[in-house]
C-alpha cells in the first residue's frame, strides 16, 4: 500500500476505473534498484485498477534529467491519457541534485501545460539511499503506486471535463 495512501485525497475504493485508459510510463535507469521498483508498483497499480496490459507502454531513459524529453516524446508521438515519469535523485555530495530536481520538475510542469494531458511527477528526491528504499516498496510504501493513482485520477478528471464541454 503506497504510504498507506496518506497523500491521496480520496480513498482507494473511489479511484476511477482505468479500463479504457492508455498510459505511458517513462522510467529513469539511474538508481535502477529503486526506479524499477517504482515502475513495478506503478504498472501493477494500473492493472489493478483495470488498465489493459497492451494499453501500458514502458520506456526507459538514462537518468532523471532525461525524463522530460522522454515524456515529451511520448506526448508528441503517442496518444496517451496519462504519462507517469519515475526516477530517483539522491542528494549525495554534488550540486547535481539541485540542477536535476529543478530541471525535471520545471520540465514536467511545462509539459503538462503544453500538451494538456496529465504528466505525473513520480520522482523520489531523497537525502539518502535508505530514504529512497523506504519509498520504493519499503516501510513507507511505493511512490510508483501513488504516481499511477494520480495518473488515473487526472485522466478521469480530464474525461469528465471533456464530457462536460460536450454537454454530456
Ligand atoms: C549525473 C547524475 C547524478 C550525479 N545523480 C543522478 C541521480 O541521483 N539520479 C538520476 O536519475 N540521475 C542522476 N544523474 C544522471 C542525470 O540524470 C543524467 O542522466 C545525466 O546528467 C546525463 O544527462
Amino acid at each position: 500500500m503506497a504510504t498507506n495512501l496518506k497523500n491521496l485525497s480520496i480513498g482507494p475504493d473511489r479511484i476511477p476505473s482505468a479500463r479504457k485508459m492508455v498510459f505511458g510510463i517513462v522510467v529513469a535507469d539511474w538508481n535502477s534498484d529503486i526506479t524499477h521498483e517504482l515502475m513495478r508498483g506503478a504498472h501493477e497499480t494500473l492493472l489493478k485498477h483495470g488498465a489493459q496490459t497492451e494499453n501500458i507502454l514502458v520506456k526507459h531513459v538514462p537518468g532523471a534529467f532525461e525524463l522530460t524529453l522522454g515524456a515529451q516524446f511520448m506526448a508528441e508521438y503517442g496518444d496517451f491519457d496519462g504519462i507517469i515519469c519515475l526516477g530517483c535523485v539522491i542528494q549525495g555530495e554534488t550540486r547535481h541534485f539541485d540542477y536535476i530536481c529543478q530541471s525535471v520538475s520545471h520540465g514536467l510542469t511545462e509539459l503538462n501545460m503544453t500538451y494538456n494531458i496529465p504528466i505525473i511527477f513520480g520522482v523520489l528526491t531523497t537525502n539518502t539511499l535508505e530514504q529512497a528504499k523506504a519509498r520504493a516498496g519499503g516501510e513507507l510504501g511505493n511512490k510508483g503506486e501513488e504516481a499511477a493513482i494520480a495518473a488515473i485520477q487526472m485522466a478521469h478528471l480530464q474525461l469528465e471535463m471533456e464530457a462536460m464541454e460536450d454537454g454530456l
